[in-house]
């Protein structure tokens, strides 16, 4: 085909269309993105001889503990497929939940591993929780966040 058709026809725009597009910055081909992730626990305890803290009442307390997500922070872009390995180390039981996703409430008790599987369709940044520990009276908050980079 002579490249004035080729013109005429209008395959060169859409040809040249395409090419800008995968091209352009910021164009991120849509994968699969997996993470193992770590429910933990971060904990201080007063040694012997050593004064505690106040507590969230204003009383003494000589251990504190926190359950984490470790890594409590992640990135993705928007229309990745994520799966997320989540593997109960410390706490006798979770309840996992990402809600901007649609993933509904997960239970994970200690020892196991449980998989969710999401598309993050939409750019911004969104919570995991775990509703078991939602706040420092339950050792928490006990909370991580997804970070979708897109427009
Ligand atoms: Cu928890």
């Amino acid at each position: 085909m002579k490249f004035s058709k080729l013109v005429r026809s209008g395959l060169l725009g859409i040809i040249v269309v395409s090419l800008l597009v995968v091209w352009s910055p910021g164009f991120a081909q849509a994968k699969t993105v997996e993470f193992q992730i770590v429910l933990g626990e971060w904990s201080w305890k007063a040694k012997p001889g050593e004064a505690g803290v106040p507590g969230l009442d204003g009383k003494e307390v000589r251990k504190i503990e926190h359950y984490v997500f470790d890594p409590g922070f992640i990135v993705v872009n928007k229309g990745d497929d994520v799966v997320l390995h989540l593997h109960d180390v410390k706490g006798s039981k979770h309840q996992i939940e990402i809600k901007a996703f649609g993933v509904p409430e997960l239970l994970i008790k200690r020892g196991e591993v449980k998989t969710v599987k999401f598309k993050a369709n939409k750019a911004g940044t969104f919570e995991i929780i775990c509703k078991n520990h939602v706040d420092a009276k339950k050792e928490g908050p006990m909370i991580g966040y997804i970070h979708v980079l897109g427009r």
